[in-house]
């Protein structure tokens, strides 16, 4: 395979719903569709999924447009690869930056699957044909408010609920929701807002007599030490999302037992082959593992579902339907499910067309590498 040409193309939607976590507020997003072209004229098409602003991961928008403009297309373009895997290679000296890599990974990936035939599921190790999805769900700002939007998720299917947690919104909202849908898978997320404080500790250990499945990324990123010492006195598992960028740091991880499920996000770990290699090592360590979301727009939400179709991939992914999100999303026919279960598509590429009229009328800002 030969990438000629390569386009980015920033596409901005909004919400159906305002989405708060423990850092900010969303009504819209802005994530980048990348768009490859071969030298038959084929295309493969990605997204980079980054928020907007540095409170997830340090990357944004603008450094990830940065990134793929001046060094990931410009290392891709001219070069020739067999096989997706090979594609990192390309740009093997930069470090870091994996939303952005992740992005171009995944169009060359769909750009491979479709040349090929090979649907992205199978070319993935994918052995599923159908994947559970669960929902994520924002800060409220009532409990009140909450348990609607958990009725609202629940009515729709979905057989697992995730909530965003912050200091001062914890037990409050966890025992109103357990007590309303006592048969519920659920669990929580704090992108890392605890701190080791008596009273940060006190709060979090006060979840272990909820029955969730998981405790979410409590502390922040880089410290192993404290979910090690946490889980310790835990019964509920804890999940690693924000910690585990690199399998380095799932090797951590494990080593320290600071983690009993890993969330793996193919943005965060910097592409589908990196995912699919955390898959496989969390396997070998008896890890269960679900796939995380971004909010991705169809094209990562495609990517999402068919990275879920791997065996080890046991847990509810956030690959809830298009429609949890946005009115009108990016590919057609967009992600549906059926009480909470997604279908793999077996067409090669996505498996979904991208609805090229929805993403130039979306376009905020667009670029052509090279120039
Ligand atoms: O921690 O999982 C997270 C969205 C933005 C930043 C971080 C997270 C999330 C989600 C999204 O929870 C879930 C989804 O895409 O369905
Ligand atoms: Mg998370």
């Amino acid at each position: 395979m030969l990438v000629t040409d390569a386009s980015l193309h920033v596409v901005r939607l909004p919400l159906v719903h305002r989405f708060r976590t423990s850092s900010h507020a969303k009504d819209h997003l802005d994530h980048i569709l990348v768009r490859l072209v071969d030298e038959s004229g084929d295309v493969g098409w990605g997204e980079i999924a980054s928020p907007s602003d540095p409170y997830y991961s340090p990357e944004t928008v603008d450094t990830c447009r940065l990134v793929a403009e001046r060094y990931l297309l410009p290392a891709l373009i001219g070069r020739r690869w067999e096989h997706p895997d090979e594609v990192p290679d390309a740009w093997a000296r930069v470090r870091g930056h994996r939303f952005a890599k992740a992005g171009v990974e995944m169009a060359a990936w769909t750009l491979w699957s479709g040349h090929t035939g090979v649907a992205l599921a199978t070319a993935l190790g994918g052995t599923r044909t159908e994947v559970v999805a669960g929902v994520s769900l924002g800060i409220e700002p009532t409990v009140d408010a909450l348990l609607a939007e958990v009725q609202r998720q629940v009515d729709a299917g979905y057989p697992r609920v995730k909530l965003k947690i912050a200091p001062g919104w914890d037990a409050e909202p966890v025992r109103a929701v357990r007590a309303a849908f006592p048969g519920l898978a659920l669990h929580v997320d704090a992108n890392g807002a605890y701190g080791e404080s008596d009273e940060e500790l006190a709060a979090l250990r006060a979840l272990d007599s909820f029955g969730l499945t998981m405790i979410e990324q409590p502390f922040a990123p880089r410290n192993f030490v404290a979910h090690a010492a946490l889980q310790r006195g835990l019964t509920t598992p804890i999940c690693l999302d924000e910690s585990v960028d690199t399998l380095d740091d799932l090797r951590t991880a494990v080593a320290l037992d600071a983690g009993r499920v890993l969330n793996i996000k193919v943005s965060r770990m910097g592409g589908l082959g990196t995912a699919k290699a955390a898959h496989d090592l969390a396997a070998e360590h008896g890890i269960p593992v679900w796939c995380g979301g971004m909010h991705e727009f169809g094209v990562g939400r495609a990517a999402n579902v068919a990275l879920s179709s791997l065996p080890g991939f046991t847990l509810p992914s956030d690959v809830s339907a298009s429609a949890k999100y946005y009115e009108r999303d990016v590919i057609d026919p967009p992600v549906t499910a059926d009480n909470g279960v997604v279908t793999v598509p077996t067409a090669p590429g996505l498996g979904h067309d991208v609805d090229v009229d929805v993403v130039t009328a979306a376009t905020i800002v667009s670029a052509t590498v090279p120039a």
